[in-house]
């Protein structure tokens, strides 16, 4: 494996509501990606201002704190060759409009404020969300029996 590294992906209250999170683990499975850590909870207002903490006093801002607190959402750690990269492309660009077919905002949703999957945008992101979301003991150390088929 060249580059192995983790990153935080998120599916939404939407995609919750919608029962995408299968579609989405299985698009990451399929991919070749290994989950690490994963839980179904309810993100509490503290934790959603310190999640979008850069995003504070942007017009969309109080709407986007009550969209992540509307209703769970499922946390994930997931590992594979510069994941974090690999992760933003499959779920695609912010706004579904834009997003290319294939991904997963392109082929499953249509509006920005419910896109259903968040994803770390760069490695220092991926630390800082894994370690909002999830304690050390949370993760998981496993190998896929094909491992060996995915990298060289
Ligand atoms: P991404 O989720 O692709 O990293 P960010 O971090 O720029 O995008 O934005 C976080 C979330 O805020 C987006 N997923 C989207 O739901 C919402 N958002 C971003 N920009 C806008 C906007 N201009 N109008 C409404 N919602 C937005």
């Amino acid at each position: 494996m060249q580059n192995r590294d983790r990153t935080f992906l998120m599916v939404k209250p939407d995609g919750v509501k919608r029962a995408l999170i299968g579609t989405v683990i299985s698009r990451l499975e399929n991919k070749g990606l290994k989950l690490i850590a994963m839980k179904l909870m309810q993100i509490s207002p503290e934790l959603a201002a310190r999640h979008y903490g850069e995003h504070q006093g942007k017009p969309f801002y109080d709407g986007l704190i009550e969209f992540i607190t509307s209703g769970p959402v499922v946390a994930m750690i997931w590992e594979g060759d510069d994941a974090v990269e690999m992760v933003r492309t499959m779920i695609g660009a912010t706004d579904p409009k834009r997003a290319a077919p294939g991904t997963m905002r392109g082929d499953l949703a249509v509006f920005m404020g419910k896109n259903i999957v968040h994803a770390s945008d760069s490695p220092a992101s991926a630390e800082r969300e894994m370690n909002l979301f999830f304690s050390n003991v949370e993760l998981c150390t496993y190998k896929l029996p094909h491992e060996n088929c995915l990298y060289d």
